[in-house]
């Protein structure tokens, strides 16, 4: 059947230079990943990482609005594997969202598995990226979501559209390096480099290394589908004398809006629109961390170049100054931006009523190791619970009654209350457990994040599985629940699926249990994932099989 030759075909397609092709239509588009070891000689020094098929960053999955995506993953390497579709809902289907030993068990070496969902009610970038161990350092590609056949864009359809992956690298193995860190108690060792779809642009110790070019026609526009798939830290970018006009994050429409920098989380999606409005030239493209806290971060600036055609291989760069690492104003000035489109094609349908109110502080915290340098090793907590992963799923145990592998009892607010911004706390140590908040379907939820400041307070993208959420209030010092409330945005916040938690500071979130299921919720700081800073949802199913967890693929991976 020509269909079914065409669905075979979209899997075939080869996106040239992150350009995407959007001429192939079918409802089911079938992928394959290879996750195998790559030599890569691309970054200064040559090493070997894992990869799918062979690329870094790894293949673009394009599909429209209402497709269905497989995706058969296949095993080739000696590290157990998971592989998480990032922001994708997954309606009931769970089994298909990957996070390692909370909805399913790795899959092991030689082992295969096929993700398959559905793409409902989302359109714009997403990415996808592993979820266990730190392999997601290497092994994470985009996915771009048409909208449906025929439904235009909110904003003037671009010339062309160019996915903008950035990164962050490390010299040696990354698992040597949060294994080493996970020995010592002590923090992991920063990034080496930051990198534009994988390439850190020339660097002081690598003067060869081209970097990223994206060539660009003089009067035309561009959409570009900027992920952060670093694993650590929160990025700035911009682009010399060129504005930027964000129109999506997260696979959310939202008000359009022009900026001259982007900040963009780990976890975070922004498409942005660039005209090539300016003098014919080449313009330096800059990628460089923000850190607002006491805490080092790999400083060095990632650039690539946009290059208008007809222009010399000689002629100059124009430069452009990232921002201070520091800059928390341009960092605020972005985030309180953001606005839901709120229209009527696309309505921001914020829970106007909260069933479960709930207040969790996000912070460190430090625990004996009496085989750590110092006799002790930093933590991470969610109201002092430093989360221990079970080696059952948590989705299995939920579905098949499994008992023991989890409790309901996740606390709605601190057991203690305390000064979360403030210093007068005397023990730094926390509780270890496994421990989940229970919801029952379709029941609204309001939770303020509250940073702490034990050890330091930190900026924490926090991320949450299987909903989107809507980002209704944000402020400095701690949450206050009698003044704050009154200042919520419920008209038109910003929809998203990860949000930054401004340091010594809070957020508020809103969302609505309609997806039955476990859903995994933590810091998007790999780190600080690594440290204990998450949890998970137990969503009970509804009412008949719409509103229940499917049953799970027979080629679900065992533990
Ligand atoms: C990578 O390079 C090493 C030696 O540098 C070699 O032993 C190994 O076979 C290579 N692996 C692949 C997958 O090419
Ligand atoms: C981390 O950094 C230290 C100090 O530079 C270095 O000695 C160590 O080898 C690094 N660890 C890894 C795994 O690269
Ligand atoms: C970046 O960090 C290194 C190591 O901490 C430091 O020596 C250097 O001065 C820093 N560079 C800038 C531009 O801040
Ligand atoms: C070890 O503990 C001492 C005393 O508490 C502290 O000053 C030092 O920073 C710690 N070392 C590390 C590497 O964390
Ligand atoms: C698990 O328990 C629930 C509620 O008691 C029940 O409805 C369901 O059938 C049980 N599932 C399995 C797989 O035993
Ligand atoms: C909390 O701590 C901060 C900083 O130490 C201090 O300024 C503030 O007054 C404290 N608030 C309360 C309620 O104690
Ligand atoms: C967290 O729990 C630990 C262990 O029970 C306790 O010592 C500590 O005081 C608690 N901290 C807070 C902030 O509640
Ligand atoms: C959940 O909400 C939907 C739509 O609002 C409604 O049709 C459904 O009956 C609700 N289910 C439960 C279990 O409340
Ligand atoms: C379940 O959903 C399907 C498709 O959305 C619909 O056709 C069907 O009527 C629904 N069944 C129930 C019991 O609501
Ligand atoms: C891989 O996963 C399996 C199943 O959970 C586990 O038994 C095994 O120890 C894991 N292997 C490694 C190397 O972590
Ligand atoms: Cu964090």
């Amino acid at each position: 059947m020509a269909g079914a030759w065409l669905c075979v075909a979209a899997t075939m397609v080869v996106l040239l230079a992150f350009a995407l092709s959007t001429t192939v239509e079918c409802r089911t588009r079938n992928y394959k990943f290879n996750v195998v070891m790559t030599n890569t000689t691309k970054l200064c020094k040559s090493k070997p990482i894992v990869t799918v098929n062979g690329r870094f960053p790894g293949p673009t999955i394009v599909a429209r609005e209402d497709d269905t995506v497989t995706v058969k993953v296949v095993n080739h390497v000696k590290y157990n594997v998971s592989i998480h579709w990032h922001g994708i809902r997954q309606l009931r289907t769970g089994w298909a969202d990957g996070p390692a030993y909370i909805t399913q068990c790795p899959i092991q070496p030689g082992g295969v598995y096929v993700y398959k969902f559905t793409l409902t009610g989302q359109r714009g970038t997403l990415w996808w990226h592993a979820h266990v161990l730190w392999l997601r350092a290497t092994v994470h590609g985009s996915i771009v979501i048409l909208p449906k056949l025929g439904v235009p864009y909110p904003f003037p359809k671009p010339n062309k559209e160019v996915v903008v992956v950035l990164g962050e690298w490390w010299k040696s193995d990354t698992e040597a390096v949060i294994n080493q860190a996970q020995k010592s108690g002590q923090a992991p060792n920063v990034s080496d480099a930051h990198t534009i779809n994988g390439n850190p642009g020339p660097m002081p110790s690598c003067l060869a290394n081209g970097g990223f070019k994206l060539p660009v026609d003089e009067g035309k526009t561009y959409m570009l589908r900027i992920i952060n798939a670093a694993l650590n830290e929160e990025l700035f970018f911009r682009i010399a004398n060129h504005k930027l006009t964000v129109v999506e994050v997260d696979a959310v429409y939202v008000k359009p809006f022009t900026t001259d920098t982007i900040l963009i989380a780990p976890g975070q999606t922004t498409n942005a629109l660039i005209t090539a409005s300016q003098k014919a030239g080449k313009y330096l493209m800059a990628v460089s961390p923000f850190m607002d806290a006491p805490i080092a971060v790999d400083n060095l600036t990632a650039t690539a170049s946009l290059r208008y055609s007809g222009v010399l291989t000689s002629t100059a760069m124009k430069l452009v100054a990232p921002p201070p690492q520091n800059a928390t104003p341009v960092a605020n000035a972005f985030m309180n931006s953001l606005r839901s489109l709120n229209s009527k094609t696309y309505p921001a349908n914020v829970p106007l009523t909260v069933d479960h109110s709930l207040f969790f502080t996000i912070g460190l915290g430090i625990n004996a190791c009496p085989t750590c340098v110092n006799g002790s090793r930093v933590v991470a907590s969610i109201n002092n619970v430093t989360f221990v992963m079970p080696t059952t799923a948590l989705l299995q145990a939920h579905y098949f009654n499994i008992s023991g592998v989890f409790t309901d009892d996740f606390p709605s607010k601190p057991l203690m209350p305390f000064n979360y911004t403030g210093s007068q706390l005397t023990s730094f140590s926390t509780n270890t457990g496994t421990k989940l908040y229970r919801l029952a379907y379709n029941s609204t939820v309001q939770l303020v994040l509250q940073d702490t400041g034990i050890l330091t307070p930190e900026s924490h993208p926090i991320h949450l599985h299987g909903f989107n959420f809507f980002v209704v209030g944000r402020g400095i010092g701690n949450f206050n629940p009698n003044k704050d409330p009154k200042n919520f945005n419920l008209v038109d916040p910003v929809e998203r699926n990860t949000v930054g938690v401004p340091t010594g500071g809070w957020t508020a979130i809103r969302f609505k249990a309609d997806n039955p299921g476990v859903w995994f919720m933590h810091c998007h700081l790999e780190v600080h994932t690594t440290w204990g800073l998450k949890m998970a949802f137990v969503v009970d199913n509804g009412k008949g099989p719409n509103e229940s967890v499917i049953p799970p693929p027979s080629d679900l991976p065992k533990c």
